[in-house]
């Protein structure tokens, strides 16, 4: 990491008083859980819009249920690494803090992360397709087909697949946040889906600073002021906590 260029972010990330933060795949995969657009594939060779859809799971639900139990037993097993942590603690240093997450995984939470908004939803949750009726079910293992408890109509994972709607109220905050911060993190994400990926440039028009960290150039890093390439785990430690240092110094 070029030092100079780490002093850029720092300079930009330490005087900002309120900071919004849009997290993707990329900051997870070090704590095991593989990313979407990877290099090394999907899950059995499928892409995302294969089996992330509505369709998919109308054709085929036992094939997505198979993909989003695999998911589960592999969440179950994992830890937030050095990059959720960091980022629980930058919260804790700023008067307002968003952390709006395309992950579903829950590990922001898990590290201490409190004002999370899961844009996508969460895989631990599952949401009746009949009454609609939402349940967690946290570190369970479900069977093949899960039924609801209420009406017996099939359950679905409770998180949002492409050509569906995010949440009305949970989006709203992530634009309110977004629009009202001075300094906009973006982070392991590939800023290739929307509507998350558009927060970059919402954040840009309203005057934020953009800060984006991420293993290679993404179409954020267009409108990123500060762009630091490297695993998420390895700079956000030393960015927030030199940014802390810079703040109170
Ligand atoms: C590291 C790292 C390390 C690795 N350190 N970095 C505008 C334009 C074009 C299309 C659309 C548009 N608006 C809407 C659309 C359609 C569609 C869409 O965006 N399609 C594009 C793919 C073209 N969007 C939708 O359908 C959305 N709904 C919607 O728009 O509703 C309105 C509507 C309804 C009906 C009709 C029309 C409109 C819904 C999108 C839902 C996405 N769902 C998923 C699955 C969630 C559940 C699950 O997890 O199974 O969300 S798909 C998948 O992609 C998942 C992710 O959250 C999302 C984003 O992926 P992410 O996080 O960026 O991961 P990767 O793998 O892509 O990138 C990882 C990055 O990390 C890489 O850059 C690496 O370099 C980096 N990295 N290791 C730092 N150690
Ligand atoms: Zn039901």
């Amino acid at each position: 990491m070029d030092p100079s260029l780490l002093q850029c972010a720092v300079d930009l990330l330490a005087p900002a008083e309120s900071v919004a933060v849009l997290t993707g795949a990329g900051i997870s995969a070090e704590s095991g859980i593989p990313t979407f657009r990877g290099p090394d594939g999907f899950w059995k060779g499928f892409r995302p819009e294969e089996v992330a859809t509505p369709e998919a799971f109308a054709r085929d639900p036992k094939l997505v249920w198979d993909f989003y139990n695999y998911r589960r037993r592999l969440l179950g097993q994992v830890q937030p690494n050095a990059a959720h942590y960091a980022l629980a603690r930058l919260e804790a240093a700023l008067p307002e803090f968003t952390l709006i997450t395309q992950n579903v995984d829950g590990l922001h939470r898990l590290a201490g992360s409190r004002n999370v908004l899961e844009v996508h939803g969460n895989l631990w949750r599952v949401r009746c397709t009949g009454c609609g009726a939402v349940f967690d079910k946290p570190r369970v293992s479900l069977p093949e087909l899960p039924a609801c408890e209420r009406c017996g109509k099939l359950l679905r994972p409770d998180v949002v697949w492409f050509g569906e709607m995010l949440s009305e109220a949970v989006w709203a905050e992530a634009m309110a946040a977004t629009g009202a911060c001075d300094c906009f993190m973006v982070i392991g994400t590939s800023a290739l889906v929307h509507p998350a990926a558009g927060l970059v440039w919402t954040a840009r028009q309203h005057g934020a600073r953009v800060l984006e960290v991420n293993l290679e150039a993404t179409p954020a890093s267009e409108v990123a002021d500060v762009s630091l390439y490297g695993k998420a785990r390895e700079i956000l430690p030393d960015l927030v906590a030199r940014a802390i240092e810079q703040r109170h110094g």
